[in-house]
């Protein structure tokens, strides 16, 4: 009978080599739950599994350190792109350190041997022909004098109107663009419309591979031969891939006008970098070349051949990891293309998207400082709640009510019961549990963590029932023997638990081994009923989770809300003016004397001012501001020489000053002494 795809994949991953990669994250800031729960999480659950089950694998990652990313960040805090990457290299490093990512190498795209190997992948293909070299107008900002292309640059998206969009992509629809495709591009250097400008640039002429890469991802198949299992791909990337390949592939400039970056190794390139989505995925390839020397391995086998590789990412990364970069690997012509590549979608935060420039984010280096205990707890929390298939939310609330009531109530609970219970055991028959790490392990190989841990979880509950039923607190004052045999049973559930929970809480592993003297990272030992032999002695449990409070939640939100940024509404400075052009405008204060409101115009009040040198009638917008009535007698700044307009019939001379605050509301601007009209504004 044929396998279903769910089989099929399990046999064939059950015998393979793995190389997992995990986003680089831009070395730009710290880490948040989102990123956490989207990318390193599933993929360290993966890695822990796989080496459980014996496979060969390297788990790469490192801090993406090139880019606009980097440079619009060290702009903002005022020191350099190089102190920029350091502090936040460290800070991530760190953070994945001590919450058990367990990286075989986390690396960094500024290291020496990631700009060789990066040159020479470029150079490879550049000898090859794989690039096209084009003269082309690009945007410029006059100011800072520096083309704008990624980060430096943004504009309407033109396919999903997005306003926010970067020259590179739009992040909201994950459309690739280039700078000249934004409607109303500005400078995110001098928020001024730029100008274009000659420049050449090598370009990857995408449109050639259209034909193998719509093969590839719907069919999972090269020239006929199988390379992957589409129905194991995620939908989502699956049909982000086939909308960006339906609507047309085109030419993709690589290489930058920036001196932040790794240089473009040709002579007539001075003052080039490589594009940063060129780089970066390279630097998968150069972490693990500084993993093998570390090692004593051979780089290559981990990149050739036999062996699947598995690229986990956030959504908006879909196109430069099931794309582009598959196209370069093509390219290079030696190097194995993606088996999978699982993207994540968002993880939002209490109502609301993260977002780092408006620090509404738990990050994750501030949490493991606060409750350097509950790494676990954040762990199967966020695996509850992983953003596997559709956007999903962590808040406070649940992170309580999770914790309480399945890991402290159920886990926490059914362990405490069977080792505490627990005076002396017989043999006994244990209830079956073998199914359970089979379905772990098929939900695993399919990418399915959240359904995965749930089933782990299912193990404690499976405990819980069995003591339930056997109520052995009530049958030892009867049958004691009896009551062996159950505990024995219960502790042979708990050395299971020991197993199964390894990918998703080691920490939680470890403690459960320990408590009962059972030692295994082998997942073939999980099923078994006779983990823990007679008379093994086992320790008395500490607590293994305890319960979050309230406070703790009013506390996290409160935090939340006293540190969030209000994004500026305001619009960004205008063109520069000299100190002449302002000196030809002449402003003073003026008393309001009539008002009245404009006939079927409910912004406009006609008013009569006394100027100190004269009366006259302007027309000022302010009438849902103020009523007639309550302007008579104020003191106003006026714009005396602006030149007369008709306004609803109305000639107006001159322009009443108004403030403005973010939500729109208008106040008179006067001088804070009680100065008379006439009185000039220098
Ligand atoms: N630095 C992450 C991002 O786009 C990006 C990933 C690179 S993986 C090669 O936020
Ligand atoms: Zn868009």
């Amino acid at each position: 009978m044929n396998k279903s795809p769910h089989e099929y994949l399990s046999l064939s991953m059950s015998k393979s080599k793995f190389t997992v990669t995990a986003a680089l994250p831009y070395a730009n800031g710290p880490l948040h739950l989102g990123h956490v729960a989207g990318v390193y999480l599933p993929a360290d659950i993966f890695v822990r599994f796989l080496r459980m089950n014996g496979h060969d694998v390297a788990f790469i990652c490192g801090s993406d350190e090139h880019g606009a990313a980097i440079t619009l960040r060290a702009k903002k805090e005022g020191i350099t792109p190089k102190e920029i990457v350091d502090k936040y290299d460290t800070i991530i490093g760190k953070a994945f350190k001590d919450f058990e990512i367990s990286f075989d190498i986390y690396h960094r795209t500024s290291a020496e041997i990631h700009h060789k190997t990066s040159q020479d992948f470029f150079l490879k293909l550049h000898e090859k022909g794989k690039f096209t070299e084009e003269v082309s107008e690009q945007y410029y900002d006059e100011e800072y004098q520096q083309f704008l292309a990624d980060r430096y640059i943004v504009g309407e998206c033109p396919k999903c109107q997005n306003p926010n969009a970067y020259g590179d992509q739009c992040e909201k629809c994950g459309t690739d663009l280039s700078p000249t495709e934004l409607v109303n591009p500005t400078s995110t250097l001098s928020g001024k419309t730029p100008i274009l400008k000659t420049t050449s640039h090598w370009y990857l002429p995408m449109d050639r591979h259209e034909s193998w890469l719509r093969e590839w991802i719907k069919e999972g198949t090269l020239d006929g031969v199988k390379q992957h299992e589409p129905k194991a791909w995620r939908n989502q990337v699956i049909g982000q891939c086939m909308s960006w390949i339906d609507g047309g592939l085109h030419s993709r400039a690589m290489t930058r006008d920036l001196d932040w970056g790794v240089k473009v190794p040709l002579p007539n390139a001075d003052g080039k970098v490589l594009y940063v989505w060129l780089d970066a995925p390279i630097g998968y390839i150069s972490a693990t070349k500084q993993w093998a020397l570390d090692n004593q391995k051979n780089w290559a086998d981990y990149w050739t051949g036999d062996r699947k590789l598995i690229h986990f990412i956030g959504k908006d990364n879909i196109v430069f990891h099931a794309v582009i970069f598959p196209i370069l690997l093509k390219d290079h012509g030696d190097l194995i293309l993606p088996d999978n590549v699982p993207a994540s979608e968002f993880l939002n935060l209490e109502g609301d998207k993260l977002s780092t420039s408006r620090n509404w984010a738990v990050w994750l280096h501030e949490y493991l400082a606060s409750y350097p205990d509950k790494a676990d707890e954040l762990k199967y929390v966020l695996t509850s709640i992983a953003p596997e298939t559709k956007d999903s939310e962590f808040t406070w609330k649940e992170y309580q009510t999770r914790i309480n009531s399945e890991l402290a109530d159920i886990l926490g609970n059914f362990v405490n019961r069977a080792l505490v219970l627990t005076q002396k055991y017989y043999e006994g028959a244990v209830p079956e549990m073998a199914q359970i790490p089979q379905r772990i392990s098929k939900l695993i190989y399919a990418y399915k963590f959240r359904e995965a841990q749930a089933e782990a979880m299912n193990l404690a509950r499976l405990g819980n029932k069995y003591l339930a039923d056997q109520e052995p607190w009530k049958v030892v004052k009867t049958d004691p023997e009896r009551v062996k045999t159950i505990m024995h049973i219960a502790l042979q559930i708990t050395a299971n638990l020991s197993i199964v929970l390894q990918p998703f809480l080691p920490e939680t592993a470890r403690k459960l081994a320990d408590f009962m003297n059972v030692h295994t990272d082998q997942w073939s030992d999980a099923g078994r009923g006779d983990l823990i032999a007679e008379g093994t002695l086992t320790r008395e449990p500490s607590i293994l989770f305890r319960k979050i409070e309230d406070e703790l939640v009013e506390a996290e939100v409160a935090k939340l809300k006293s540190t969030v940024m209000v994004e500026s509404t305001f619009e960004p400075q205008k063109e520069e003016v000299t100190f002449d052009d302002f000196s030809k405008m002449d402003i003073r204060l003026g008393t309001i004397l009539e008002a009245e409101k404009v006939e079927k115009a409910d912004k406009l009040l006609k008013l009569l001012v006394d100027t100190g040198i004269d009366k006259r009638t302007i027309v000022s917008g302010i009438a849902a501001h103020y009523a007639p009535e309550d302007v008579i007698g104020k003191t106003v700044s006026v714009l005396l020489n602006l030149a007369p307009r008709k306004i609803r019939g109305i000639e107006s001379q001159g322009m009443i000053l108004m403030a403005e605050d973010a939500e729109g509301n208008l106040s008179f601007m006067v001088p804070e002494k009680g100065f008379n009209a006439g009185g000039g504004i220098c």
